[in-house]
């Protein structure tokens, strides 16, 4: 039983993965087991990849990535815990909840199913309310790890892995409708000294508060991240460097304005910028970072607290 051919399945994937629509491959030789569940799950709106052939199905996660797995305990050539095991030695660590279903619900094989990494286990007949629900449960749960898998933890900030995914796809965009986007670095004046006066606790808080002070101020289609350290990077959508730049320049303006309080210590922080438009779309991501990098040492050099293109 295969719903539909392998490579419009993946081509629909490509775009559900743009539209955050999750992916849940479902697994169960009972035909009508499994179009019943496909159905009130793409009712809910999510994507469902159907299969009845275990063999199949493990290949197919492979190739695919799904973000849920649903498995039926009672398989033909292997069964529901051979295709878990076979999943999570291959699997790379990534968070893939797995739901394990069956008509054998005793508590044996219930307390196995967990063993052996399910992270659910519902029972056939198939209460649709009920399993729907705890679909969406997993699901949210999913969406939860992926996210914070691309956010820094402690300024709260996108990092520098969603930073290549973000580029990549601005790149991508970029050769469809020929709009050229800005990339701007931005490192922090002086950070070590304010490490140095009034600790790295202080210090801390100060890249807290930029990135607040940046995420507050930038258009919700800019988006910011860090880039390690003290350096941020922002990335400015149909913007040129001209543009970009008198943001920076305002944004700068405004920033040193901020008075930091520690103990009794009062201080200001500056930073400085490099901007660069990108405008060949097959150029390699970390050599459009370095030159934005360069202008930033440009920046630096010429006194800091300023921008530079
Ligand atoms: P410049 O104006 O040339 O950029 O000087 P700088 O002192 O800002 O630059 P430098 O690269 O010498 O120092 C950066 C410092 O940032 C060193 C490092 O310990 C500190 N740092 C990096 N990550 C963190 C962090 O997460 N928290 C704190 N408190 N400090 C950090
Ligand atoms: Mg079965
Ligand atoms: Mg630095
Ligand atoms: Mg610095």
């Amino acid at each position: 039983y295969e719903y539909e051919h392998f490579h419009e399945v993946e081509e629909k994937i490509a775009d559900t993965r743009k539209e955050h629509v999750p992916v849940i491959q479902l697994i169960d030789d009972d035909i009508s087991m499994l179009i019943l569940l496909k159905d009130a799950m793409e009712s809910k709106g999510w994507m469902v990849l159907a299969n009845s052939d275990p063999i199949k199905a493990a290949e197919q996660y492979f190739d695919m990535r799904p973000d849920c797995l649903i498995i039926d305990l009672h398989l033909p050539h292997k069964n529901g815990f051979q295709l878990l095991e076979e999943i999570q030695q291959h699997a790379n660590k990534k968070f893939i909840p797995k739901i394990m279903i069956s008509i054998q619900n005793d508590r044996d094989t219930r307390i196995q199913a967990f063993k052996m990494g399910a992270d659910d286990f519902i029972e056939k007949p198939i209460d649709l309310e009920e399993f729907l629900v705890r679909m969406e449960r997993h699901l949210d749960r999913k969406k939860i790890f992926d996210q914070s898998v691309l956010i820094d933890e402690l300024t709260q900030v996108y990092n520098r892995k969603f930073l290549q995914d973000s580029m990549q796809k601005s790149l991508d965009e970029m050769k469809r409708n020929g709009k050229s986007f800005t990339v701007a670095v931005m490192d922090i004046d002086f950070f070590k000294k304010v490490n140095d006066t009034y600790g790295h606790l202080a210090g801390d808080r100060v890249l807290i508060g930029f990135a607040q002070f940046l995420k507050d101020h930038i258009r919700s289609t800019d988006t910011l991240f860090r880039f390690g350290g003290e350096e941020f990077i922002i990335l400015f959508p149909a913007t040129t460097d001209i543009e970009a730049k008198e943001i920076l320049k305002r944004l700068l303006q405004e920033f040193s304005k901020i008075v930091f309080s520690e103990n009794d210590a009062q201080f200001s922080v500056t930073f400085s910028a490099g901007v660069y438009m990108i405008i060949d779309s097959e150029i390699a991501i970390p050599d459009a970072i370095k030159i934005a990098d360069s202008a930033l040492y440009e920046a630096k050099k010429n006194g800091r607290a300023r921008v530079e293109s």
